[in-house]
């Protein structure tokens, strides 16, 4: 461990990267997989179980912890840390996305973003010094610069508008950042789907020496493969020797894909709301647990795994619980899914670490492609 924010890359393998980022509150192996905390919980989880499906760091938002309850509480409450017992490296999320996805009558100019609260209906204003003052008090580690993710498609002059916004944001960022050993701020590319906007946008960001990068404004209702072209024209103007993070994303296969292609960080609520709703993600690729064919079996999801969810309740049980709206079966699945997608990033490690990323690769996927068990 470091007092300073530090990425290492040890080793390159099919386009894939195996790496640590060390700083003052832990280290993460990357490739990572971040589970999303939102409001200060992974829902329905204890943050001693996130930990132990292996999760180095995990994301809060800005938007929702600024509204509740509300960012200066959490300073005098002590930090973000010490208030959901998470010791650990937190990103934050800078809030332009969430203020686009979730407030209600929201008002974009140069200055920043004004929003209406989707907890209480009150008006609040965004500014880029501010998101960093809000990512601050909350003590994150890894903050996000604000940004404008346009959803697609979209005409390329609001996509090349919003991106032109958000350099400009990022700059200011970066100077509202200033110089703190042991955290960091990352850049986020945006660009649309417009191959041109994206490689000016990785160009002007890689200016600006940031800590980390992010590519922002994908996963937003383009197909996977528009996304990877995406990531195939962005990724070679990064500098190789920071981290990536693809914002959002994803499902397994968007992650196995995209870690070929050089991605480090991935961040997204898949894994815990489709717990929520019913649905697994195995070895074998998807099960919806609501299935009537689970009603009376009493295999569990994964016999073969560490995790007590996957490999100690029964399917019967678990489609019983889930159908009887009951919170345990939230619970079991999130927890199911997190461990999961944890191991995935494990064995991605690994492979790269042996140098079989490309044989691990399809061989998951032939696994997936052959079905429930
Ligand atoms: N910007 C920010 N957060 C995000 C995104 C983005 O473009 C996305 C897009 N997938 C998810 N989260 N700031």
């Amino acid at each position: 461990m470091t007092e300073n924010f530090q990425f290492t890359l040890r080793r390159t393998d099919a386009g894939a990267r195996l790496g640590e980022i060390s700083m003052p509150r832990g280290t993460i192996r990357t490739p990572a997989f971040m589970p999303v905390g939102t409001v200060g919980t992974v829902k329905a989880m204890y943050l001693d179980q996130v930990r132990e499906t292996g999760a180095d760091i995990i994301l809060g938002n800005t938007y929702h912890l600024m509204l509740r309850p509300t960012a200066e509480r959490v300073a005098r409450l002590g930090g973000l840390h010490s208030l959901i017992r998470w010791e650990h490296p937190i990103l934050t999320d800078s809030g332009g996305f969430q203020v686009m996805s979730l407030s209600g009558l929201r008002k974009l100019d140069e200055q920043g973003v004004t929003f209406k609260s989707h907890v209480d209906g009150s008006l609040h204003h965004m500014s880029p010094e501010r998101s960093i003052e809000i990512q601050g008090l909350l003590d994150s580690d890894i903050q996000m610069q604000l940004d404008e993710c346009v959803a697609l498609p979209a005409e390329p002059r609001e996509i090349e508008r919003a991106m032109e916004l958000s350099l400009r944001w990022a700059e200011r960022c970066k100077v509202a950042f200033g110089n703190q050993l042991g955290k960091a701020m990352f850049g986020i590319v945006q660009g649309g789907d417009i191959p041109a906007l994206r490689i000016r946008s990785a160009e002007e960001l890689a200016q600006l020496d940031l800590k980390g990068y992010a590519v922002g404004g994908l996963a937003v209702g383009e197909p996977q493969d528009v996304m990877l072209k995406m990531l195939d024209e962005t990724l070679p103007v990064l500098p190789g020797e920071k981290p990536r993070y693809l914002m959002g994303v994803g499902t397994p296969d968007d992650i196995l894909k995209s870690v070929a292609r050089g991605i480090d960080m991935f961040d997204c609520v898949m894994p815990t709301r489709s717990g929520r709703h019913g649905l697994a993600f195995t070895r074998r690729g998807r099960v919806n647990i609501r299935n009537a064919r689970h009603a009376e079996d009493l295999r569990p999801l994964d016999e073969q795994s560490n995790c007590p969810a996957s490999r100690d309740y029964s399917r019967a049980y678990l489609h019983h619980l889930v159908r009887a709206n009951e919170a345990l079966g939230g619970m079991l699945l999130s927890w199911h899914n997190l461990s999961y997608y944890q191991e995935l990033m494990q064995g991605t490690r690994t492979a790269i670490a042996e140098g079989r990323f490309a044989d691990f690769m399809s061989e998951t996927q032939e696994e997936w492609a052959k079905g429930d068990l």
